[in-house]
């Protein structure tokens, strides 16, 4: 049941049960913008099974786009349709280009991204703020909290490996918070179709983000489940100091030279010894070396029901 028409010259082989009518959704607002696309709060009518009404954020490009971005939020598109976990960002329905723009209709996360959210939640409240405390503001992020977002994304990240998924850019940034603080991984962009069995060797130097790259990124363009592990170490990082940017002062262009010495990010001061270790093992020069992503969320399950 795929349904193909050609526009612009590109194949849009939607599967029928992904279109969803344009009629039946309502742009909002915009919630960002990247360098070639942008996401929109909008409500959809009747989407996904769901009776009435839902929030959901739309991916679409901007007006100055290229064939190339619209290729690649087509293959976001080709990723998300095959993956289903409870904190993986849930794809629930695509409009296609013969009547408008191509949206890519996800399931909305109220918080936004982890990283803003952390960030968000180290300021002191304003007097109004504190008269009008409620859930999206008021609640201050606790140990638990931390190591409880772990274990969500360690979780999500098992099930990406187990279905050979290379994620590429798993970052604070790339994580959404959705109702209950549920985390789901997301921005499948640079994903597209590199799957680890084919130690994918990227060609082409892109916009790469070095501070979360494992050194057989940046020195051989070598992706797999086992890099994505060195980037949870430096997202583990990220989580306990509330969203700081990582290797705060080094020179982008120093690090790879610094990792193989040995360099690592110090011990932050509110972080254990225990978790200190665990980001050092996700930073092993070695990448056989470094823990599965099964082991993180059985390290971060542990600690969580020790710390009743
Ligand atoms: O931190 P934010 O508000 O959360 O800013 C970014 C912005 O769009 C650009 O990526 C927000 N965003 C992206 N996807 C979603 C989504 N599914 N639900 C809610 N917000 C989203 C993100």
């Amino acid at each position: 049941n795929l349904d193909g028409p050609r526009v612009n010259n590109v194949n849009v082989q939607v599967d029928l049960k992904w279109r969803f009518p344009r009629h039946q959704i309502f742009i909002e607002q915009v919630l960002g913008e990247g360098e070639f696309g942008k996401v929109l709060k909008a409500k959809a009518f009747k989407i996904s099974g769901r009776p009435g009404y839902s929030a959901v954020a739309v991916k679409t490009l901007k007006e100055d786009s290229r064939k190339q971005d619209y290729n690649d939020l087509f293959s976001e598109y080709q990723l998300l349709k095959e993956v289903n976990h409870p904190h993986v960002i849930q794809l629930l329905g695509v409009c296609t280009p013969e009547d408008g723009p191509l949206y890519i209709i996800l399931e909305y996360c109220v918080y936004g991204s982890l990283r803003n959210y952390l960030r968000k939640s180290r300021r002191i409240l304003s007097t109004t703020e504190l008269a009008q405390l409620d859930d999206h503001i008021s609640n201050r992020v606790k140990p638990r909290d931390i190591l409880s977002f772990a274990r969500q994304i360690a979780s999500g990240m098992s099930y990406l490996s187990d279905i050979k998924l290379v994620h590429r850019d798993l970052a604070a940034r790339n994580i959404l918070l959705a109702d209950n603080k549920v985390c789901k991984i997301s921005d499948f962009g640079l994903t597209r179709d590199i799957y680890e069995d084919s130690a994918y060797f990227k060609k082409s130097k892109g916009r790469v983000p070095v501070k979360w790259m494992a050194p057989e990124s940046l020195a051989d363009h070598l992706y797999t489940t086992k890099s994505d592990v060195w980037s949870f170490g430096i997202l583990i990082w990220e989580l306990i100091t509330l969203g700081s940017s990582p290797y705060p002062g080094i020179a982008v262009h120093n690090l790879y030279n610094l990792l193989k010495q040995g360099y690592r990010m110090e011990r932050p001061p509110n972080c254990s010894t225990v978790l200190y270790a665990l980001m050092n093992k996700c930073w092993n020069l070695d990448s056989n070396a470094r823990p599965t992503f099964l082991e993180l969320y059985h390290c971060f399950d542990n600690l969580l029901t020790d710390n009743i």
